[in-house]
Order: structure tokens, then C-alpha cells, then sequence
């Protein structure tokens, strides 16, 4: 699996969901919506070791990561946390996130590659789950 590339965004569900259940105000939460309505996401992947920079017009991330091993990153609404990615196939990633008190609803992630060669992201919250389909740019 290569998760390589540029990709786009095809759809999303339930973006504005997760940051409520992750007790962003509704102001910042329209503000996010709106930007992440059209992120730039490009991963570079060599064996285990994944990179994945994902722009918006107000916040833009980056994580390094060797799935198997954990890592720093932040939470979607941007909380430090400790992820731990692992495969749960051979080509979809899950990775469960640590906040350092415990705070909030459980959160975690998942990037999956399909076989029609989608990039599929799933976040959670709790019982929140975000589906964000992308294709190849
Ligand atoms: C927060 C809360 C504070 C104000 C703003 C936010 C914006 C978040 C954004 C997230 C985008 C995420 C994407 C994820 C994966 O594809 C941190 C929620 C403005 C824009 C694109
Ligand atoms: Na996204």
C-alpha cells in the first residue's frame, strides 16, 4: 500500500458533528467547516513511514509518523495528543489518540486506501464518526 500523492476531497459527512461533540463553539466551528471544505492533503510514504501535511486556509497540520510506533500529534480541534497507529489490513491504518488528562470523548482516525485507489478518513469522537473521501489530484 501507497498512500503517496496529492489528493483532493469528494465528500465528507459529519465534519461539523465531530467538532461539536468535541465542544467547539459554533463561531469556530463554521469558521472550520468552511476552511476544511477544501483541504490540500499530500502524503509521502516510504515503507512504514508515512508524512502528511494537510493545509487549509487557517490551519494547517503535519505528522510524521512509522505506523507501529507512536507519535505526537494534536486532535482534530487541535488538542496535544499521543497516537498510536497500527494496520488494521493491509492497506487501511487505525490510530487511536491519548489526550494527557483523559478529557473529552475518545478520539481516533483511520486512512484507508481503497481499491479503486480513494483515500478514505475517518475521525472519531465518541460516538461521532467524520467520513472524508478523497481522489487523487
Ligand atoms: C479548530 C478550532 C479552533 C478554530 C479553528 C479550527 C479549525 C480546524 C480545521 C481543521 C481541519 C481539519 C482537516 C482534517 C482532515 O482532513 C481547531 C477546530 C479554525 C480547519 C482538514
Ligand atoms: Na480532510
Amino acid at each position: 500500500t501507497d498512500f503517496s500523492g496529492k489528493w483532493k476531497m469528494k465528500s465528507s459527512e459529519r465534519f461539523e458533528d465531530l467538532l461539536k461533540a468535541l465542544g467547539v463553539n459554533v463561531f469556530l466551528r463554521k469558521i472550520a467547516v468552511r476552511a476544511a471544505s477544501s483541504p490540500a492533503v499530500e502524503i509521502t510514504q516510504q515503507d512504514e513511514s508515512l508524512s502528511i501535511k494537510t493545509s487549509t486556509s487557517v490551519r494547517t497540520t503535519h505528522v510524521s509518523f512509522t505506523v507501529g510506533q507512536s507519535f505526537n500529534e494534536t486532535t482534530v480541534d487541535g488538542r496535544p495528543c499521543t497516537s498510536f497507529p497500527q494496520w488494521e489490513t493491509d492497506s487501511k491504518i487505525s490510530c487511536e489518540q491519548t489526550v494527557p488528562k483523559g478529557e473529552g470523548p475518545k478520539t481516533a482516525w483511520t486512512r484507508e486506501l481503497t481499491n479503486d485507489g480513494e483515500l478514505i478518513l475517518t475521525m472519531t469522537a465518541g460516538d461521532v464518526v467524520c467520513t472524508r473521501v478523497y481522489e487523487r489530484e
